[in-house]
């Protein structure tokens, strides 16, 4: 807890919350909830069980231009093969897929890329990751070649949740009977910022030379934008003021929310292999970093607001000024320190934490996590930018991805409320002054903050 309480009211002013610090009233009726379903967050790793700083061995120089490391450098003393030219990557047990983007992008728009030191360095498209690679098998079934699951390729009609999780024990393709409805992390691994949804153009977050992808349906009185998919992960909280809620992926306008899970449609593929896939698997080194050997990430334990980041030193920032203060961040002897890409800061979401439900951020208890005050007036956690820009709305390129670990709130009607769920992935605008800006946008009247806090990541090998 390193917030103030001036902190505290001095966001409460900001956000025109009346209630200063107010604890989240915990919802008591969510623990019985959907006892079968995958959590999707299972954090295995128990830091206490590690010998603290066992990662940093084989270590590069952290030189941010040093050569990269050769075989046997690898974190995990792996034989370094994890990016190499095989057909599947094995050697980590849950590798993050890039988001595809090659492109940069100011707060208005496509720009070139610019060199350390320099504004809007440290972009998601400066940063190339385990680029997304699939395997058509030609017999109904996509093969992701860096996570290694193999993957239903045409949803086909719509279906509700309660369908999408039954039939999948009897579920049968290409002389397989093991499929499983997906976790959030599983079906995440398949979304690509390449997509763009707005009046300019329209193009999918998914690839569409492999899975087969509907825009909704008009003539059934659908948005285009209808193209929620189904997850086996349940929000531990409610949204839209008590609704039970599943985490799904919008293939259509690129985002994570929760959905109510009754009553509603979504398009479902299983999913089959890899099941340690979406398991974190940290190690606290004791010097102000973990490792999560499943990933092979390396993250600050602390946030901006631990490190009293920003101009008004509550670690919150816009966009231009979160890649500036990754760029000359130090610790732990490291200078390579970036603004994790979406894909990569959804992969710490630790889905069975909430706020309303445990009075915990949607993380594993070894990060802190600067409290906020929510535009409710209720104690909360912050949503915390990537370097991944989302092209959505009027204006592509001038709004970022964001990761909610506390509350995704939105303004529906008469109030505020969790619209959307912590461990939602949206999108703010990249700059300008919340006091001046729309409050809420969208159909769901997401908050808007622009000011959000900041979680830096590094490559640990
Ligand atoms: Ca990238
Ligand atoms: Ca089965
Ligand atoms: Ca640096």
């Amino acid at each position: 807890m390193r917030t103030t309480l001036m902190i505290l009211l001095a966001l409460a002013v900001t956000l025109g919350a009346g209630c200063v610090g107010g604890a989240i009233p915990v919802d008591p009726g969510t623990d019985q909830e959907a006892p079968t379903v995958d959590d999707g967050g299972g954090n295995e790793g128990t830091p206490a069980e590690e010998q603290p700083g066992d990662d940093q061995s084989g270590e590069p120089s952290g030189d941010d231009n040093g050569p990269a490391p050769g075989p046997g450098e690898d974190e995990n003393g792996d034989d370094g093969n994890d990016e190499g030219n095989g057909d599947i990557v094995t050697t980590l047990s849950y590798p993050i897929v890039d988001t595809g983007q090659t492109q940069c992008y100011s707060a208005n728009g496509l720009m070139d890329p610019t060199a350390e030191g320099q504004d809007y360095y440290g972009q998601d498209a400066q940063h190339e990751g385990n680029q997304p690679r699939y395997r058509d098998n030609g017999d109904g079934t996509v093969t992701d070649l860096v996570t290694g699951l193999m993957w239903q390729q045409d949803p086909g009609e719509k279906v509700t949740w309660a369908q999408a999780a039954a039939a999948a024990d009897d579920f049968e393709l290409a002389g397989y009977t093991d499929w499983r409805l997906p976790t959030v992390k599983e079906l995440y691994s398949l979304i690509l910022f390449t997509g763009q949804c707005g009046p300019s153009a329209m193009v999918p977050f998914i690839d569409t030379d492999y899975f087969h992808f509907s825009y909704g349906d008009a003539s059934q009185g659908e948005r285009a934008i209808d193209s929620q998919w189904a997850t086996s992960t349940i929000y531990r909280s409610t949204t839209m003021w008590g609704n039970a809620t599943m985490f799904g992926v919008n293939f259509a306008d690129g985002r994570i929310k929760g959905y109510p899970k009754d009553n509603k449609l979504f398009f479902c593929i299983y999913v089959r292999g890899g099941e340690s896939y979406g398991q974190n698997d940290l190690v606290d080194n004791g010097d102000g970093t973990v490792t999560d050997r499943a990933t092979g990430l390396m993250w600050t334990q602390q946030d901006s607001g631990g490190f009293e980041a920003g101009q008004w030193g509550d670690g919150r920032m816009d966009w231009r000024e979160a890649l500036a203060w990754a760029d000359g961040f130090e610790l732990a002897g490291h200078s390579d320190w970036r603004l994790p890409n979406a894909k990569e800061l959804q992969s710490l979401v630790d889905y069975s934490h909430a706020p309303a439900h445990d009075g915990q951020p949607a993380i594993d208890p070894v990060f802190e996590c600067t409290p906020i005050t929510a535009e409710d007036g209720y104690g909360d956690f912050a949503c915390y930018w990537t370097s991944t820009t989302h092209l959505d709305g009027p204006n592509p390129g001038g709004n970022g991805c964001y990761v909610a670990f506390g509350r995704a709130m939105g303004y529906l009607g008469h109030g505020w409320t969790d619209v959307h769920g912590a461990g939602a992935q949206r999108s703010d605008p990249k700059q300008g002054d919340p006091a001046t800006l729309p409050y809420a946008h969208g159909p769901q009247g997401d908050a808007v903050r622009v000011y959000n806090m900041v979680r830096l990541v590094r490559d640990a090998r």
